[in-house]
């Protein structure tokens, strides 16, 4: 199927900055569910509020744009009902670990079989470039303009302790690694995490001086190298990209399907 069969035309041109690298993932999404060749109308996207967000409306799937922060919730109601179908929940870093902090590691710690895409810009891009828990201390953001002094999560280590069973992370520059690591969350049986790092070039990188878009893409180049690879060994400072986790664990709704079954025959009996 070609990439544009999976885009709902009527609503482009999209909404995103130019260099935003929203797009780059929504690119990267189309083609992971393309070469695994899943029916449009076996998946379902739901989405909060935020840039990110928007995605739910571009895929021609079943989609639903919700509310800032629950997206998780709305998608583990549908996986609930429909446990058939496949759920892919794309958030940004605020939607998925501020507001929607609890929604996501509740639905780690259940195991449900979602996949969750989070969208690491480290700032508030449609409200204008606030801080987020993923900015992290020193940077500057409309709501710190003597520069930021908060840690912040590293949301591998967060979705591993609260229990997701498959846990990667790659960046914009790094598409075929992005497919490649969707189509195995997708593809995986439970919670399954994927942070990609993302450029803001509007917000986050016209604050703090890291240029066009271009050079912010690049930067993931050199900020970043694989687990496993001879550049983290010796400069354990840059950020590891790839699979974290991938282990198995009772899913939650085949584990919901055997409550059922045990009511009934209580029920029966
Ligand atoms: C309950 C609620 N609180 C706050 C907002 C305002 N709001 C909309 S999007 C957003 C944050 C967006 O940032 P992020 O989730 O990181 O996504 P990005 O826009 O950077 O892709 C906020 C605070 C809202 N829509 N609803
Ligand atoms: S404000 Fe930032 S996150 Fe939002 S569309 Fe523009 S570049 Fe993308």
């Amino acid at each position: 199927m070609a990439i544009q069969d999976y885009i709902r035309q009527r609503f482009f041109p999209h909404l995103w900055c130019p260099g935003c690298g929203h797009g780059i993932i929504l690119n990267n999404l189309l083609h992971a569910v393309d070469e695994l060749g899943l029916a449009k109308n076996d998946i379902v996207v739901t989405s909060g509020i935020g840039c990110s967000a928007r995605i739910s409306g571009y895929v021609d799937f079943h989609t639903l744009h919700t509310l800032h922060g629950r997206a998780l919730a709305f998608a583990t109601g549908v996986k609930l009902s429909r446990p058939e179908l496949t759920l892919i929940v794309p958030m940004g870093d605020g939607d998925a670990l501020a507001i929607g902090g609890n929604h996501f590691i509740h639905a780690a710690r259940r195991n449900i079989d979602i996949t969750a895409i989070v969208m690491n810009n480290r700032i508030y891009g449609m409200t204008g470039g606030q801080f987020s828990p993923l900015s992290g201390p020193g940077i500057l953001a409309t709501t710190a303009p003597y520069r930021t002094i908060d840690p912040n999560f590293d949301v591998v280590e967060l979705a591993r302790a609260a229990g997701a069973t498959f846990v990667a992370r790659s960046t914009t520059y790094h598409a075929l690694e992005t497919i490649d690591l969707l189509k195995r969350a997708i593809s995986h049986k439970g919670f399954a995490v994927v942070e990609i790092l993302t450029q803001c070039p509007t917000y986050y990188g016209r604050k703090n001086k890291e240029g066009e878009a271009a050079e912010m893409i690049e930067r993931y180049k050199h900020i970043t190298a694989k687990i496993g690879s001879k550049a983290l060994e010796e400069n354990p400072a840059l950020i590891p990209r790839g699979v974290f986790v991938e282990v198995g664990r009772p899913e939650y709704c085949e584990a919901y399907e055997e409550v059922i079954v045990r009511a009934r025959q209580e029920v029966a009996a």
